[in-house]
């Protein structure tokens, strides 16, 4: 079977250590900048990223990016990409707490901004995903802190089951555990009653998102699940980068995603897909070895 998934790779690497991730107090504003970790497995960061948060209350505040060139322009320009300029997935230390959210955009300054809540004693991964203009995908990492210490959490453990409920539906993958360093295509398979499901739809232009992340590194894919036996419509983007339209159609109920080449570790994956109209964010955890 063919299988022509789009595929978006974001790693942090251990040994890809590119752009320091120390806080820089900004003397003029007095505000906590980061600069971000590139995340991009196979890329190179071509533009600078930066982070901070602005009016924080204990646990509430506003995320704030702005991206740069090299020669300290800010970038005003980024192509859509899933319906959205900037991508941003929001995990938890545990890796208990995954959101996908798109930030608002100032279009003169080039400062995205996300209102968050976070929970007391945990610190989360910020990822923001973005294709600036004629420049290509980047994936930057920032680290929001913890409110207080840092609270004592399970261990994420071995590869999950291959089946996971998400309210009326049952998501099955072909499998949790895969070979280490070499590329598999997974199926991705939703039920509803016994029935594969009837009532999917394109969620933000593809039929399903995963994300996966590895617990020790960090190293993060974005993939894109492609309905099996269904034409897609693929095009170029002006990067290079492949986009794909589904025209909001039906979707699913078998899916297939190529994962690829994986270090060994385990990863938390989440799968989301729109459902009779909701959003689904299913859990899984892969080991690779
Ligand atoms: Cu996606």
């Amino acid at each position: 079977m063919e299988s022509h998934t789009l595929r978006r790779i974001a790693g942090a690497l251990a040994a890809v250590a590119l752009v320091s991730c120390a806080a820089i107090a900004s003397a003029a504003s007095g505000r906590v900048e980061q600069s971000g970790l590139f995340a991009l497995v196979g890329g190179t960061p071509k533009i600078e990223s930066k982070f901070w948060v602005s009016h924080p209350s204990d646990l509430s505040g506003t995320l704030k990016v702005r991206q740069f060139t090299l020669d300290g322009k800010p970038i005003l320009d980024y192509d859509v990409d899933m319906e959205h300029i900037m991508h941003m997935i929001i995990v938890r230390d545990d890796f208990a707490t995954f959101a996908h959210v798109h930030p608002d955009f100032d279009t003169t300054t080039g400062t995205f901004w996300q209102a968050f809540t976070k929970e007391a004693n945990h610190r989360y991964y910020v990822y923001a995903d973005s294709t600036p203009r004629g420049i290509g995908q980047q994936v930057f990492r920032f680290t929001l802190d913890n409110s207080g210490p840092i609270a004592r959490s399970a261990p994420v453990g071995g590869p999950s089951e291959r089946n996971a409920i998400a309210g009326s539906y049952t998501v099955t993958l072909s499998r949790t555990t895969l070979a280490a360093n070499r590329a598999k295509n997974l199926d991705v398979t939703i039920v509803e009653g016994g029935e594969p499901a009837q009532d999917l739809a394109a969620y933000l232009g593809a039929a399903a998102h995963a994300v996966f992340i590895n617990t020790v590194t960090l190293a993060y894919v974005h993939l894109h699940p492609m309905v099996r036996g269904q034409q897609m419509k693929m095009k170029a983007g002006k990067t290079g980068a492949m986009n794909m339209s589904m025209g909001g159609g039906k979707s699913g109920p078998f899916m297939q995603m190529a994962v690829p080449a994986l270090p060994a570790g385990t990863y938390k994956l989440w799968i989301q897909f729109l459902g009779n109209g909701t959003v689904y964010t299913v859990p899984f955890t892969l080991l690779a070895q």
